[in-house]
């Protein structure tokens, strides 16, 4: 919903116009009006930034200062979008990875006409979407930005999307500041842009000099950046950003090259245009002083030569459809039978090849570890839609997420469960993003064996659980495993699917029903004792101690989450009424965080019900699969004896 729209500006056709073709040949300067009307623009956003962050007392206007040119020309000359219509699958892509110069953000959409003018001055406030960092609420934000360094990574993904799945001629437009190109992550997607040929995309160093507490470390030396950003293999243009002319040239041209993407290095200066403030220590995140800023906007303001002009963005071309991602189910139900023996990382890739049949959406990431994670069973099946990120895990998640926005895939992202650790700052993004990406884990635990404990994932339950929009699916067999992916498809929110490496008995039939939240008992009889609940290889520890304790007259009851989150409390509570109030958990994962815990949350209410929680605790080592299971306490024989030392001590 246009919100906005001041002067209602008529805005011109696509790209493939005639007009716009003559354009396309050769550079045409753009007219004086033109110019000075983004000039214009830039200092109108610059006195928008500072108004609405003087209202809110707080933000980043010096930020916003230096990136205003930048801004104007992107929004007014570059970019071509539907201005009334900002999440349009066809428009250009606009990712302010330094999400604290929010304010310039939300004044260009003001501009723009699709943001109220008056509502920049409620940034910031309780009741008001314009947060202090840009947040998919906004209709125009595709992924929620203000940890820096993430920005470029999800802009990598979108400009995959636009030019090998979508192959449509959107384009993706991502601006970082120089402070935040110290991050490692920056340059994991620069060197997956260039990989890749996304000759669609174009980042733009806004390289004001300084950070936020000093300057960053290479300050204004521009020559540095270019050779970084070549030897990245990026085509490289260092700019004046504050020359609009210079701008439009440089994207302009940037739109010419094909196989290499585009950085923009523009020299800038932090709090420009903004007298004894500029190029400035001290200034980072601050708020112009009230004893200060009429002056200083009124010199803004004494700048516009034609206040009332405003510039209509071009329309894209429409050349990308909506994308249909409703229901995707697997072409056929598992193909396991109740004995068979396959691990869940092998099932996940045969998973997901089946559900790739389903839906041309279906994609698929790895970092390198395909044939482990056994993601490589969609590649070989649909080579296509499988993106290689190679050793970077950050990136690769980010570019996960970059794929799934506005809907135009369903991205399935693997590798060991333990290396999603060091993209936790990207997942937990994720879910301010609003994210519908599926993450999966393989490697969990102990249970991987000679590896070592570098392999083993023994966090990961507490990392995902403690993600606000995260389902935890943690199959224990080949059945369980394929319901688990195709749910995970069809499910919002952030998903994360655990798998196991060791082989493990198939203990569904395939037409058995899955549904998020709700447990299986895979044991009962009418006089169980304790109720065991494990997961995975621990399931089938607790199946097995479980058979040795019927055989000495002892019935447990056995349940398998299958959703770690959520969990299914009342399955969980029933069976412990019906177990004496007796419970163990057996999980390969570290106390804290893990099934065990999340069992005790859903009981601990209730009164009567305690919990004997079996789980790793200290640094694992390495060993056979069941050597370390059983040294770590986890094992049919541990389940057993406290089994038995529960039952014989009431
Ligand atoms: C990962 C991360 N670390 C630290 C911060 C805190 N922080 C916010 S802005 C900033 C300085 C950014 O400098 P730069 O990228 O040059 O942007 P500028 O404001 O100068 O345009 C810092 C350290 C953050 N938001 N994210
Ligand atoms: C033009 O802009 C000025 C200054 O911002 C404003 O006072 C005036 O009302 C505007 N005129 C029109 C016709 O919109
Ligand atoms: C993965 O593939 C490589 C190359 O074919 C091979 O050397 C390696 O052993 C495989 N790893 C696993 C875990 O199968």
């Amino acid at each position: 919903h246009p919100t906005g729209l001041k002067v209602q500006c008529q805005q011109k056709g696509g790209r493939d116009s005639q007009a716009h073709q003559e354009i396309m040949t050769s550079y045409h300067k753009p007219d004086e009006k033109t110019l000075q009307a983004l000039r214009d623009i830039a200092n109108k956003l610059r006195i928008n930034s500072i108004k609405a962050t003087c209202a809110s007392n707080s933000g980043h206007p010096t930020s916003c200062c230096s990136a205003a040119e930048l801004m104007s020309v992107l929004f007014f000359h570059t970019m071509r979008y539907k201005a009334n219509d900002p999440g349009n699958q066809c428009n250009d892509r606009f990712v302010l990875s330094k999400g604290h110069a929010a304010p310039v953000l939300y004044a260009a959409w003001a501009e723009a006409g699709y943001v109220k003018e008056s509502d920049l001055v409620n940034l910031r406030k309780i009741d008001c979407d314009l947060e202090g960092h840009p947040t998919p609420k906004l209709a125009f934000v595709d992924v929620a930005t203000g940890s820096l360094g993430q920005g470029l990574g999800a802009s990598c993904g979108m400009a995959y999307t636009g030019k090998y799945f979508d192959k449509s001629s959107y384009r993706v437009y991502c601006m970082l500041g120089d402070g935040e190109c110290s991050e490692g992550s920056v340059w994991e997607a620069m060197a997956f842009a260039s990989y890749y040929k996304l000759d669609n995309l174009v980042a733009i160093m806004d390289v004001n000099r300084l950070g936020q507490s000093e300057a960053a470390p290479l300050k204004h030396d521009m020559e540095t950046y270019r050779k970084r950003c070549e030897a990245f293999g990026w085509n490289t243009y260092v700019v004046d950003g504050h020359d609009v002319e210079e701008l439009c040239k440089a994207f302009w041209q940037a739109q010419q090259v094909k196989d290499k993407p585009t950085c923009i290095v523009a020299k800038t200066f932090k709090g420009k245009g903004l007298k004894n403030i500029e190029d400035l220590d001290n200034w980072h995140g601050k708020p112009i002083p009230k004893d200060r800023v009429d002056d200083l906007l009124n010199d803004l303001m004494a700048q516009i030569q034609v206040p009332n002009k405003t510039l209509c963005p071009e329309m894209p071309n429409d050349d990308t459809a909506p994308a249909d991602l409703s229901l995707i189910s697997l072409p056929a139900p598992p193909a396991y039978k109740k004995g068979d023996k396959i691990a869940t990382r092998r099932a996940y890739g045969v998973a997901l090849a089946k559900l790739g049949q389903s839906s041309q959406r279906v994609v698929a990431l790895d970092g390198d570890t395909k044939n482990s994670t056994f993601s490589e069973t969609f590649k070989k099946a649909f080579p296509d839609r499988y993106i290689e990120c190679f050793i970077a895990e950050q990136n690769m998640v980010g570019v996960a997420i970059g794929c799934a926005t506005r809907d135009r895939t369903v991205a399935f992202a693997s590798t060991f469960a333990a290396f999603f650790s060091r993209a936790y700052d990207q997942i937990r993004m994720g879910a301010i993003s609003q994210s519908n990406v599926n993450l999966v884990g393989s490697h969990c635990g102990v249970s991987i064996g000679e590896d070592g404990p570098s392999q083993m994932a023994l966090e990961d339950l507490a990392m995902f659980r403690a993600i606000p929009t995260c389902t935890v699916f943690y199959p224990c067999d080949g059945v369980s495993t394929e319901r688990a992916v195709e749910l995970a498809a069809n499910t919002k929110g952030i998903c994360f699917i655990r798998t196991s490496r060791p082989d493990t008995k198939v203990i569904y039939s395939p037409d058995e029903k899955f549904e998020l939240g709700v447990a299986k008992v895979v044991r009962k009889s009418d006089n169980d004792k304790v109720t065991v609940i494990g997961a995975g290889v621990t399931l089938h520890e607790a199946l097995t101690a479980a058979d040795i304790l019927a055989n000495e007259g002892i019935n447990i009851r056995v349940i398998d989450p299958f959703t770690i989150k959520p969990l299914d409390a009342s399955t969980i509570v029933a069976s412990a009424r019906a177990t004496g109030g007796r419970i163990i958990t057996v999980e390969d994962h570290y106390k804290e965080g893990g099934l065990g815990e999340a069992v005790l949350t859903a009981v601990g209410e209730e009164p009567g019900i305690v919990v004997t929680r079996l789980a790793v605790s200290g640094v694992p080592r390495s060993g056979k699969p069941q050597e370390l299971l059983d040294l770590f306490g986890i094992s049919i024989s541990v389940i057993h004896v406290v089994g038995l030392v529960l039952v014989k001590t009431v």
